[in-house]
């Protein structure tokens, strides 16, 4: 009797919550599985992401807004962009693809030093934990230093060990939802003060240092792929 009235409580609770608008941005290298990840949690189609992807879904009391933004090379000077409108940030990392991690935490070190990005709320997901030899959640914080970059920046950060290609043919327990999940309620304790945020950016231009670290980061990582 009592569990039943204090789960009537709870839902009432919930349904009486203001529902709120979210905007996450979705960034991570080429083929990492960002589409993947948004056609995983709506079960249906999306297209390859050719420039940026919008996507609205309804996730409890969110209206959320995925911004799913190409990940090649010469498309990543892209996300600067969208850093500005967003409350929270998926990275979405192929674990399995062990030569391509020093790229991920390049542009992952990049991301996390924006202005626009710092103290905001960011989810990685270990993607393709499906694949043989991919790298557990435990291996990945370690060789992205994680931690340490989260801490520098301040921000809030969960990693969610998942398979988006599953996730497709699944009808619950989605690792990936289960990780948004995540995201939407971190958003939701600074909720106010990230909405300002947006509200502030959206209104003034890029500062030649944004720019310029973006063209730093892009010589980088040019850099990097030589020596690869
Ligand atoms: P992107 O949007 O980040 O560029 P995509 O990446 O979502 O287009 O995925 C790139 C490739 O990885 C796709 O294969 C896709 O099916 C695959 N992929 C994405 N997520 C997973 C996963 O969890 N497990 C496995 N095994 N594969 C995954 P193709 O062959 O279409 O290029």
């Amino acid at each position: 009797m009592f569990n039943l009235m204090s789960n009537c409580c709870s839902w009432v609770s919930k349904f009486q919550q203001p529902i709120r608008k979210v905007t996450v941005l979705v960034v991570g290298l080429d083929s990492a599985g960002k589409t993947s990840m948004v056609r995983g949690i709506l079960k249906g189609e999306v297209s390859p992401t050719q420039g940026c992807n919008r996507t609205e879904l309804r996730v409890d009391n969110f209206l959320v807004t995925l911004l799913d933004v190409a990940g090649a090379p010469q498309l990543q000077g892209a996300w600067r962009d969208h850093y500005g409108e967003a409350h929270g940030v998926i990275f979405v990392v192929d674990s399995s693809d062990r030569q391509r991690i020093r790229e991920v935490r390049e542009a992952l070190v990049d991301l996390l030093k924006q202005p626009r990005v710092a103290g905001k709320p960011l989810l990685v997901l270990a993607n393709k934990q499906d694949k043989p030899g991919a790298l557990l959640g435990s291996e990945l914080i370690e060789a992205l230093t994680l931690e340490k970059l989260v801490n520098q920046s301040r921000s809030l950060c969960h990693i969610e060990p998942c398979s988006a290609l599953l996730d497709t043919r699944r009808w619950s327990d989605k690792k990936t939802l289960r990780g948004l999940r995540w995201l939407l309620h971190a958003v939701c304790l600074d909720y106010p003060e990230l909405c300002a945020r947006v509200a502030r950016d959206n209104r003034r231009p890029l500062g030649p240092e944004e720019k310029d670290r973006r063209g730093k980061s892009e010589k980088g990582r040019g850099k990097f792929k030589e020596d690869r």
